[in-house]
């Protein structure tokens, strides 16, 4: 049995009994056989079967079941019109060959949270909903955390009819070729209005915990990111008459920035990423006229990261100058620091029983951008590799059941108080 894949067993009979069982359903949906990865775009067939499971797990459990204008699923125990909503859940999309649990152990945690707040006999005084946000990667359409923007207000619904993905469909004609009317998408203060509190579970994507033997954790803050795209214009030519000296190769410009991305990088104590790349004409045997590279790129504090985002345009600068290639730079998205609400974060701290560890993230979350409309939270489960976005992405069995176990004792103290 590959180490990556869910553990037997997972929560059998001990805390998440329907644990195992959703896992079941969910873990083969989109995995890729041969790699076990997973590819879960957004308004593809895959996702369609991930909001099927959504669903019929909300409705299996007798919770009123909502789909709102953008696309993000709802499922609600006690009344939606109420106010002051408990909220929990995350993601079911991936990134390409992407792993497991990013996502997916929040949605199935949540569902199995509710299935032992039940056991338990709590009884709600505030309304509770779990919630698949749709989008959360921007693995198509290039935007992270699409369905939590367009509700927060972060995202206009221009700006959402201009994303297209890598064959030119346009995110409405996407949804609509998925049985979802795109002109419905847009702000949705009323709904965000009527929650209190969202609480993300999240696999961690790295290894605090492990290093600190913990299997849960609480989300401190999220470090400022962004997405750049490179266009490197060069001049299409011959591979084999073409001198050395003629040439305007971009992928030599573009082969320098990588460097100096890792680099500057360094330097400041940052992360910097060039993950993605497209080139035409794309022949072996064909210097390329256009070179595009995206680059992802986050450090802890708003003024580390223009200084290394700066130093890295500047190096692309200096490279395109000496080959003749034209350079464009475009900030394609961008989300500052967030800083996790104290009261919330102090209030699940002290449920938790003051020992959980908080730590921050340099990965985005709907949580992060729901923060700017509602006091949100997340807590994070134990990953032994550290490893995400990557098939090996791994977290144990005892610390998804520990996870479940933190987050049901979350929702009873925020809901039940
Ligand atoms: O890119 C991120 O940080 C998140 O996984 N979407
Ligand atoms: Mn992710
Ligand atoms: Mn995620
Ligand atoms: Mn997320």
């Amino acid at each position: 049995r590959p180490a990556y894949l869910p553990p037997e067993g997972l929560g059998e009979g001990r805390g998440g009994a329907s644990f195992h069982e959703m896992w079941r359903q969910l873990a083969p949906i989109g995995r890729n056989p041969d790699t076990h990865g997973y590819r879960r775009f957004a308004w593809t067939a895959a996702d369609a079967d991930c909001r099927d499971w959504f669903r019929a797990q909300a409705e299996s459990r007798g919770l009123a079941y909502e789909l709102d204008r953008n696309g993000n699923q709802w499922a609600w125990a006690g009344d939606p019109e109420a106010g002051d909503a408990v909220v929990t859940g995350s993601h079911l999309d991936s990134v390409p060959d992407g792993g497991a649990f990013d996502g997916p152990l929040g949605v199935v945690s949540s569902f199995a949270a509710l299935d032992e707040l039940r056991r338990r006999g709590a009884q709600f005084n505030r309304p509770l909903a779990i919630t698949n946000f749709g989008d959360e990667e921007g693995a198509r359409f290039g935007l992270a955390c699409v369905g939590s923007r367009l509700a927060a207000g972060q995202l206009t619904v221009d700006a959402a009819h201009r994303l297209r993905d890598a064959d030119g469909v346009s995110l409405p004609q996407a949804m609509e070729r998925a049985g979802y009317d795109p002109d419905t998408i847009g702000p949705d203060p009323e709904r965000l209005a009527r929650i209190g509190a969202f609480v993300e579970l999240h696999v961690e994507q790295g290894r605090a915990l492990d290093l600190s033997g913990d299997a849960v954790g609480i989300a401190s803050a999220i470090w400022p990111h962004g997405r750049w795209r490179f266009d490197f214009a060069g001049e299409a030519n011959h591979a084999g008459t073409t001198r050395l000296a003629d040439r305007r190769d971009p992928m030599l410009t573009y082969a320098e920035t990588v460097l100096a991305a890792r680099r500057e990088a360094e330097l400041a104590g940052a992360v910097a990423t060039f993950g993605k790349i497209s080139c035409e004409p794309n022949g072996v045997n064909a210097i390329p006229s256009l070179v595009r590279g995206w680059l992802d790129s986050r450090a802890a504090d708003q003024s580390t990261l223009d200084t290394v985002v700066a130093a890295i345009e500047q190096a692309a600068k200096e490279r395109a100058e000496r080959d003749g290639v034209d350079l464009s730079v475009v900030r394609e998205s961008f989300t500052p620091v967030v800083e996790f609400e104290h009261a919330l974060r102090d209030e699940i701290a002290k449920i938790l029983g003051g020992h959980t560890p908080v730590l921050g993230t340099g990965a985005g979350h709907d949580a992060g951008i729901l923060s700017g409309s509602i006091p949100t939270a997340m807590l994070f489960v134990r990953n032994p590799t550290g490893v995400s976005h990557s098939p090996a992405e791994f977290a144990g069995e005892d610390d998804c059941v520990a996870g479940v176990l933190a987050l049901a004792d979350v929702l009873e103290g925020l809901a039940c108080r």
